[in-house]
């Protein structure tokens, strides 16, 4: 296979409520859409980076900057491109993984559409429907909060993972406890915002039976979160740490996790999530997909993915009209707390013309034989 080019789609999508986590509130998700072409077949990739380097260090202007720059001209250099060599050919280019994600996934996907396989199969996966949760925002109220999760549970999500901070975590946890009962699988998710000196607070979440806390401490902090296993009994798993198989090897090794959230987007993507999932089985470590806001195409991909034999745990991926009133493909509705592994070829999905035209702001050829 051989790249042609690359058009990239800045979008805008607005959110059906605003989202509100420890780092920042959104009310629209801007993304960067890939339509890979080669000569064989086009693919569709998705770049889960958002306007800001609020979650991680990357962002959309920036994944654009670095695609346009060195990653798209450096596979348009390599003459026999196959999906599986698209991480080893930007290897010199260091960190930017959502970026060489998004591309990566836009090869597999024209690969995969070349040769009529569903990703899903490709990957190994061993289901064809995948049990949805739904990630809850921070809320201006407990009774508000309390509307919302109602809403989701209405919906039949399995499980629910609320986001929390310093300031909202003991008290909208104990409410929703208070209100839903023991036996909903609750979660919660604190996107970095804590230290170890609230080891003791984060042990009081201990009372209310918690399948796990993610991320509580920064990024690189591994240490950080093996001492704080130590001292609460709610599992540890990690998000933003996990940024490759081998930083997943380290923390299991450390003690720093009991289980993992896995993001193709965060890791490079779906084939370096794959290999983490596989290390994390072989270390009888649990595992779920995580999400960023996707739009149709990621939701398909990520579906796939958690499709996968140690994706034990239900994810964050959740229906479309979760996010989003339109979304850019057929949407993903939720029947009876499950989404539905698509099995056409590639991802299985395509952007619907005229949806994708209604939220494209941007559109952009990198030509491979520019200068
Ligand atoms: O930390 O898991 C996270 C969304 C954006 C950035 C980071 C995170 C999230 C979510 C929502 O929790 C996941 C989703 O529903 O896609
Ligand atoms: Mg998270």
């Amino acid at each position: 296979m051989k790249l042609t080019g690359v058009e990239l789609r800045h979008i805008e999508m607005p959110l059906v409520a605003p989202f509100r986590t420890s780092f920042g509130t959104s009310t629209s998700r801007t993304a960067l859409l890939l339509r890979v072409v080669t000569d064989e077949a086009e693919g569709w990739g998705e770049c889960v980076a958002m306007a800001d380097p609020l979650y991680s260090s990357e962002y959309v202007a920036g994944c654009a900057d670095v695609l346009r720059r060195f990653l798209v001209p450096a596979l348009t250099r390599a003459d026999r491109l196959d999906a599986n060599a698209v991480a080893s050919v930007l290897a010199p280019f260091h960190g930017h993984r959502m970026a060489k994600a998004a591309l990566e996934m836009g090869v597999l996907d024209a690969e995969l559409r070349a040769e009529g396989r569903p990703l899903a199969r490709e990957l190994g996966a061993v289901r064809n429907r995948v049990a949805c949760g739904v990630s809850v925002g921070i809320m201006d109220s407990v009774p508000e909060l309390l509307d919302s999760v109602a809403g989701y549970l209405d919906a039949g999500y399995v499980r629910v993972k609320l986001k929390i901070e310093p300031g909202w975590d003991l008290e909208p946890v104990r409410a929703v406890r208070e209100r839903f009962g023991d036996d909903v699988a609750l979660q919660v998710d604190a996107n970095t915002a804590y230290t170890l000196a609230d080891a003791h607070h984060l042990a009081r979440l201990d009372a209310y039976d918690l399948l796990l806390i993610e991320q509580p401490l920064p990024e690189d902090d591994l240490l950080g979160h093996a001492r704080l296993a130590r001292e609460i009994r709610t599992p540890v798993c990690l998000d933003e740490s996990i940024t490759s198989a081998r930083a997943a090897v380290d923390a299991i090794g450390l003690g720093a996790c009991a289980i993992v959230n896995i993001k193709p987007g965060r890791v490079g993507g779906y084939l370096e999530a794959r290999r983490i999932h596989d290390v994390c089985l072989a270390h009888k470590v649990p595992v779920w997909c995580g999400g960023m806001l996707e739009t149709g195409l990621g939701r398909a991909a990520n579906l796939a993915l958690a499709a996968l034999p140690g994706f034990t745990l239900p994810g964050d991926t959740s229906g479309s009209d979760r996010y989003y009133r339109t979304d850019i493909t057929e949407p993903f509705i939720v029947s009876d707390g499950h989404l539905s592994v698509p099995t056409g070829p590639g991802i299985g999905v395509e952007p619907l013309a005229a949806e994708l035209d209604a939220v494209t702001r941007h559109i952009e050829w990198i030509d491979p034989a520019a200068p």
